[in-house]
């Protein structure tokens, strides 16, 4: 197998700097919807003692998202996404746990950083938000870039590709620019496929075959396939696993990134993407 070599950001936290492997982002949905895992966390203590157990079993740092993604999903407030994720923030960093911000929002980014928050990860590439650009350039942390095309009501209409890897890459390769022109420093940028946002299984697959692809972009990558629905499209009858069922599945894909050089994968099930990087790591040429 061919194997990318993997980059990492500029501006992370030394803990997560020296770490020669393919990180593990553990999922942190402080939402009464997202798909696998929506509902869990009424309040900040129940979502700080969650995330203390993700770091417990392997993850890096943790996502913190406060509004949820999935197909359909409609949007809150910007209040009511702060009320939902900087308490939890502001908790998990006294307690020395490093954490990103899963938003969408400029408004929230800013906050979210200011309560400790050490990077951005926004699903749209600063496509939903036109301050987004111009306010990770100014607050200076990692950002994670991810394919986009519309917002959840919209994305499953929008799954239309002639050939998904090359657009994929090239409507990056636009926001990248568009990124660098807004102020963002290049070595600060991540870049992420967006598996399934506005992607069928197809269109998921065939990212994930043609991974070496996204290198050319020569920029980290990050990977989110964590118990979405395509990760059942081997199971009998096809499409039957809950997404809690998903886990094995998503650490297989874990060990197919991770030895292709992703430079992080968000992930639920912490511990088993966490053995997988780390096995990847043992049986990896240097
Ligand atoms: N997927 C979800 C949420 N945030 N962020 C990045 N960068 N990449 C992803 O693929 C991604 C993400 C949706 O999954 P969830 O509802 O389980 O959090």
């Amino acid at each position: 197998m061919s194997q990318g070599s993997r980059r990492q950001p500029a501006g992370l936290s030394p803990t997560l700097a020296k770490l020669n492997r393919c990180l593990v982002v553990g999922v942190l949905n402080v939402t009464p919807d997202s798909f696998s895992d929506g509902g869990l966390f009424s309040d900040t203590n129940a979502a700080v003692k969650y995330a203390q157990d993700l770091i417990q079993n392997g993850a890096d740092l943790i996502d913190v998202g406060g509004e949820s993604t999935r197909p359909g999903a409609s949007r809150i407030t910007t209040l009511e996404e702060q009320k939902r994720v900087i308490p939890v923030i502001k908790e998990l960093t006294s307690l020395g746990i490093i954490t990103s911000i899963d938003t969408m929002n400029s408004e929230t980014a800013l906050v979210a950083v200011n309560a400790g928050a050490q990077m951005v990860n926004d699903v749209s590439g600063g496509l939903a938000d036109e301050n987004m650009h111009k306010c990770v350039a100014d607050l200076n942390v990692p950002y994670v870039l991810m394919h986009w095309r519309g917002h959840s009501t919209v994305m499953d209409n929008l799954a239309t590709y002639s050939d998904v890897v090359t657009e994929v890459v090239n409507e990056i390769q636009i926001q990248v620019d568009n990124a660098i022109k807004s102020g963002i420093d290049r070595n600060k940028i991540v870049i992420d496929p967006g598996l399934g946002f506005a992607k069928n299984p197809e269109h998921n697959w065939e990212i994930l075959k043609k991974f070496n692809e996204l290198h050319h972009l020569n920029l980290p990558i990050y990977i989110g396939a964590s118990r979405k629905r395509f990760l059942t499209d081997f199971a009998i009858p096809r499409g039957s696993l809950e997404p809690k069922d998903r886990d094995i599945a998503t650490s297989i894909i874990t060990s197919y990134v991770s030895l292709n050089g992703a430079w992080a994968v968000r992930v639920h099930d912490v511990s088993a993407s966490s053995a997988a990087v780390k096995i990847m790591n043992l049986v990896k040429e240097t």
